[in-house]
């Protein structure tokens, strides 16, 4: 991990972390990681929100090695912004254990996208977390979203549950499998069942397009690990849509101020989310290779 320039109060991920109890099944995915540089080989975006540390794709693939995942699907981070030659350096190096998902501008065109397929590239993503981009207008969204039909893939949402109200008619518009990202960011102070939380849950029960990665139990929680708070919230979803969810990492888990995971830990979470070998092999190998690897 390399340190310098990254924002004074940034926490390099854990770099020890423990050997997981959980044995992953086999061929398992680590569906949401990303990488981080390193730079100045992959400069970060000047619009970034934030410097991380340097995470390159060594990093993340002696994480992958350690933990016992086969795969990686490494997500475009804002820090690179709509550069994505360090998530497409990864792919490329990762040949078929990684696949990719871009952040793109509506002036993409089919070659560049077909290039970035070839690469490893399955989906795009669409931010709309305030502190990490800037707002794009929904057109333009609507407009990349029609020109990756033809590749197959899929998209990748991250916002946050107080705006879900106002997006849902915008998701609901969206062709193709549609990913959010942590559940929909549920404030877990609430309870499971909050309102907030029924909304997220009721337009997965409406659009059988919409998928969720149960992710960031770190991010998510107001207790501190263990994560305890969380566990029902990733209960309530896997129990009701075991075909419909992604499991990742979050490595090096950007912006995490005050706690940093430890991955193994994380890992061994796994079986309080997803508590039977069905839904494990569900959520770490069918759906990601499903989505990901067969187109
Ligand atoms: C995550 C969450 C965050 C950041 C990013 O691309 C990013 O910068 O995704 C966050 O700060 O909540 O999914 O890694």
């Amino acid at each position: 991990m390399t340190k310098q320039n990254m924002d004074a109060d940034w926490l390099g991920f854990h770099s020890d972390p423990k050997t997981p109890y959980f044995v992953l099944p086999s061929g398992a995915v680590d569906a949401h990681c990303h990488v981080f540089g390193p730079s100045p080989e992959f400069p970060f975006a000047p619009e970034r929100k934030y410097t991380p540390c340097n995470a390159g794709k060594d990093d993340l693939f002696a994480l992958r090695d350690h933990l016992g995942f086969s795969r990686n699907v490494i997500v475009q981070a804002t820090c690179h912004g709509k550069d994505n030659s360090a998530m497409i350096d990864a792919c490329r190096a990762g040949g078929d254990r990684a696949r990719g998902i871009a952040s793109v501008g509506a002036d993409i065109t089919p070659e560049e996208l077909a290039e970035m397929h070839d690469a490893g590239v399955r989906g795009v993503r669409f931010n709309f977390v305030k502190r990490l981009v800037d707002a794009t207008p929904k057109e333009v969204f609507i407009a990349i979203a029609e020109k990756i039909q033809e590749f197959g893939w899929s998209i990748v949402v991250y916002f946050e549950a107080a705006d879900l109200e106002e997006l849902a008619p915008f998701l609901k518009q969206l062709p193709g499998i549609v990913v959010v990202d942590h559940i929909g960011r549920p404030d877990v102070t609430k309870g499971v069942d909050h309102p907030d939380f029924a909304r997220f849950i009721n337009l997965m029960a409406e659009n059988e397009n919409i998928w969720t990665k149960v992710t960031c139990p770190e991010r998510l929680t107001a207790t501190g690990a263990p994560y305890d708070d969380v566990v029902p919230y990733y209960q309530a979803i896997v129990n009701r849509f075991e075909d419909r969810v992604l499991w990742g990492t979050d490595w090096p888990h950007p912006n995490m101020k005050s706690h940093m995971p430890d991955d193994g830990a994380l890992v061994d979470y796994i079986p309080r989310i997803a508590r039977n070998s069905e839904q494990q092999y569900k959520l770490l190998v069918a759906n990601p290779m499903q989505l990901y690897w067969a187109i």
